[in-house]
């Protein structure tokens, strides 16, 4: 039978309607035994909490599951136009803790499992993250469903369900070792697998010329080997307010179609064998937040997810509409996640010329009026490129499409532009040269209605620089849409003692409206209010330690200023410059310069892409650093430096409240705007920060005297590589040499000779892009600003609040608002509870 079979007897209605599962405590006491003993068929007696955790998820899920169908329903019955979220990465964490928050179910539900013996924390904290992505980029992509949901948005989010996540990192002799993250290997009991809206994906094959029955032209792309696409949806629960939106991930299988040849010749082991492994598109997420160009499989999951979506979408549509498809981009709209599903926009050309018949005209200005482009990075290296020798083998038809694109395109250029080769020669879709490339970034801008930055500085250079003949062409396609984070997760859900003092003191209005929390500033004079504050960010603090004590078994004195650095390890964030103040500081100590030093822990935490060499051998620096200093009795109690393993979504719910000093010291002009720079803010941490990416907001958010500022600017970067001296430098800065000496005198590898021999390298190069040495002064001085500040416990708790005060622009709903008004112009569709049938 095929899974795409309905019942087609009456009554269905008898079938779906359910009576309500109930809210109340006993509800959810035997709801769970159910499914602990009859579903899960475990023993009552011997109680696991994995298998717990499963029960009392499903528990949740099924409250969901009634607002689910509500959403679905209310949507449909509205017709009303939609946002399909395309991205390859979505870094969800953990669902069970959310959901209970987004249904209020919280305190019953740990009633309940109170009452037969079981405390939640331990189900909650058993949960995997689920990971599947690198950073910023993936986690904005989950921030932007909590925040459409909570803003009751039509939004669905289009993705991949990788097998394996994010890698989880070990340290082994202060080295990274990456362990695969295989999340599904229990059961994920958040996901519902939809095998009646699979779809088929082509690739390879070749294209052939066919007159339809009307005598035109219609190109068949044929002998393909195809892989489905199995859709899993994830409910998104909007905040209290009814509506549960949809996670869409692709899985791909193999098709039951195998060469009849191997089998008659007898190998049907093998034949199975083969066609099963061969299809594993969605087996592992790429590790690499850059330069993982040129991977044919990483190119196949993106053509995957693009075609799979847009099938999806357009199927829907024929089913709505039939081929009439004059309102499609009146209905519709597609936001890429940066450049990783653009091969959508010649995939709907696809689609709508090829499958539907429509004509190139018609066909290229729908698409042109739905595709909406993110840009996430300025690094020239993570600018997406793919040899058109291998995407003419993938995906041939696509090819032919791109030129066409560009063809078109091209044309455009030389009226603007007429005879201007080099115009020509920059703009083009097609990079020329010995292996031709498609510039991927080029297709996305010229099939989009609206191209993005994500911060103010990175739109900026966005149009001034890396897009600059593209802004001269268009300069309305592009606008600016800042980086916020969902308040709920990064608030509410991770620091539960503020939120409730906050909500004690101006209500509970913030957690939809975070820019509410400006009413916090008078209170900021208020002496008791202060006392209050400070007490939640030392137990967080001492949570922390605690935690660190239990895990790692290592001391760290509460009472230090924890001084955080929380990210991706990247040069161009410069963890190396933490550690040359590091250095520093210990330098002094063993001078017994120690007078005006405030006790401080430096928390640094990331993981290195697998094949990032220089990245790795930083992690390494940092825990070498780490021993020499905390083994140091003379050290002890005044700094100490840890490097934090396994950086993730759940670690960073567990660091957020208890940072006093948020660390955002990128080279100006490379971070595009920074997240984690946003969750500490919200948790009233202070910045120490260069004027990059959004950091530059938040300070004007915050006020200077709130915010630590500190190195050259965007243009002074630019100006200073064209005559950049790092020894000269060193050599009139004697602190700085004493650190550089350190360094090389191999203070910090006795056993390990040369292993820093190129990071010291580089930080002395003259050709190196991240300007470390020449921030270092600045970034002490700036330091030392953090010291006098803390010394006065008030006046410091008097500036973490004024942080959370302003910290209301950062709430992705803000930012999802100004998507939506701008880009997406969808109407809010409220979901009404008991209307589904
Ligand atoms: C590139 C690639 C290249 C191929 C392999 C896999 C892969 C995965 C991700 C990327 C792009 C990463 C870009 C990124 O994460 N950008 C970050 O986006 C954040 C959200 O907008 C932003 O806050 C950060 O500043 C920015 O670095």
């Amino acid at each position: 039978m095929s899974n795409r079979e309905f019942i087609t007897s009456k009554p269905r209605r008898s079938i779906v309607k359910l009576p309500e599962k109930g809210l109340k405590k006993k509800d959810f006491i035997s709801s769970f035994k159910e499914y602990y003993v009859n579903t899960l068929g475990r023993d009552e007696e011997s109680l696991n909490t994995h298998y717990a955790y499963e029960a009392l998820g499903l528990t949740v899920r099924d409250r969901l599951m009634e607002h689910w169908k509500e959403t679905h329903h209310t949507y449909k019955q509205a017709k009303s136009r939609r946002t399909f979220y395309l991205s390859m990465e979505y870094l969800m964490g953990r669902a069970l803790s959310n959901a209970m928050i987004s249904l209020g179910i919280t305190d019953t539900a740990t009633q309940a499992m109170h009452d037969i013996g079981i405390e939640i924390e331990e189900l909650i904290s058993s949960e995997m993250d689920a990971g599947l992505g690198n950073g910023g980029l993936g986690r904005l992509a989950a921030c932007f469903m909590d925040s459409c949901a909570t803003q009751q948005l039509p939004v669905i989010g289009y993705g991949l369900r990788y097998e394996y996540g994010m890698f989880t990192q070990t340290i082994v002799n202060g080295e990274q070792v990456e362990k695969p993250d295989h999340w599904l290997r229990l059961r994920n009991v958040w996901e519902v697998k939809r095998l009646e809206y699979e779809h088929r994906v082509k690739f390879c094959g070749h294209t052939e010329i066919q007159l339809d029955i009307e005598g035109r032209q219609r190109v068949l792309w044929i002998e393909t080997k195809d892989v489905l696409a199995i859709p899993y949806d994830t409910p998104i629960p909007g905040f209290q307010n009814n509506t549960v939106n949809t996670l869409r991930l692709w899985k791909s299988v193999a098709t039951e179609e195998f060469h009849l040849d191997e089998f008659n010749s007898g190998s049907y082991v093998k034949a199975v064998a083969d066609k099963v492994s061969a299809d594993n598109i969605t087996m592992v997420l790429y590790p690499n937040d850059a330069n993982e160009n040129g991977k044919t499989l990483r190119l196949k999951q993106q053509y995957f997810l693009s075609s799979a979506s847009l099938q999806d979408v357009i199927s829907h549509w024929v089913n709505l509409y039939g081929e009439d498809f004059s309102q499609f981009a009146d209905k519709n709209c597609f936001q890429l996640n940066d450049t990783h599903p653009s091969i959508a926009v010649a995939e709907l050309m696809r689609l709508l010329v090829d499958m539907h018949g429509l004509s190139w005209e018609m066909a290229w200005q729908i698409t042109t009026a739905t595709m909406a482009y993110t840009n996430h990075t300025l690094l020239p290296e993570a600018l997406e490129k793919w040899p058109v020798d291998l995407m003419q083998t993938l995906l041939p038809r696509l090819m032919e499409i791109i030129f066409e694109i560009n063809a078109r395109f091209l044309s455009e250029v030389s009226i603007k532009w007429p005879a201007d080769e080099e115009k020509i020669r920059c703009m083009s879709i097609i990079e020329e040269g010995d292996c031709k490339q498609v510039r991927m970034a080029h297709l996305a801008i010229v099939g989009s209605f609206s191209v993005n930055g994500v911060a103010e500085l990175h739109t900026k250079l966005l149009q001034q620089k890396l897009f600059a003949d593209f802004y001269d062409l268009w300069p309305n396609k592009f606008n600016n849409k800042t980086n916020g984070v969902t308040p709920r997760r990064w608030l509410l859900e991770c620091n539960p003692e503020l939120s409730e003092l906050i909500t004690e003191t101006i209500g509970s209005g913030w957690i939809t409206d975070l820019s509410l929390l400006k009413q916090l500033v008078p209170y900021a004079e208020n002496r008791k209010f202060r006392q209050q504050w400070l007490k939640i960010k030392q137990a967080a603090k001492q949570r922390l330690a605690d935690y660190k004590k239990r895990v790692h078994n290592v001391d760290i004195n509460a009472d230090a200023l924890f001084d955080v650095q929380v990210k991706r390890i990247h040069e161009y964030k410069r963890q190396l410059l933490k550690v040359l103040h590091v250095i520093h500081l210990y330098n002094l100590i063993k001078q017994g310069n120690t007078e005006s030093l405030v006790p401080r822990c430096v928390l640094i935490g990331g993981k290195a892409a697998p094949s990032y060499d220089r990245a790795k051998r930083i992690i390494k620096l940092i825990n070498n650093v780490s021993a020499v200093i905390n083994s140091d009795p003379e050290v002890q109690g005044k700094l100490t430096l840890l490097f934090l393993p396994d950086y993730n979504v759940t670690a960073m719910q567990e660091i957020c409240p208890g940072v006093d000093l948020s660390e955002q010291i990128s080279t100006a002009g490379m971070e595009a705007s920074g997240t984690g720079n946003m969750k500490l803010m919200m948790n009233g941490a202070i910045t120490i920060g260069t004027l990059d990416g959004a950091n530059i907001e938040i300070r004007q958010q915050v006020g200077d005297e709130n915010f630590f500022q500190f190195g050259l600017t965007e243009d002074q970067v630019a100006a200073r590589r064209k005559h950049y001296d790092p020894c000269s430098i060193i050599e009139n800065d004697e602190a700085l040499q004493q650190v550089m000496n350190l360094l090389e005198c191999g203070h910090f590898n006795q056993f390990e000779p040369g292993i820093f021999t190129s990071i010291i390298q580089s930080l002395k190069s003259p050709a190196d892009p991240w300007l470390t040495i020449a921030d270092f002064r600045s970034y002490i001085d700036a330091q030392l600003r953090v010291e006098d500040a803390y010394r006065d416990r008030h006046h410091w708790t008097k500036m973490s609040i004024m942080n959370v005060a302003c910290s209301g622009k950062f709430s992705s709903d803000r930012t999802i608002n100004d998507y939506n008004q701008e880009i997406w112009k969808l109407h809010r569709q409220p979901v009404n509870p008991n209307n589904a049938d």
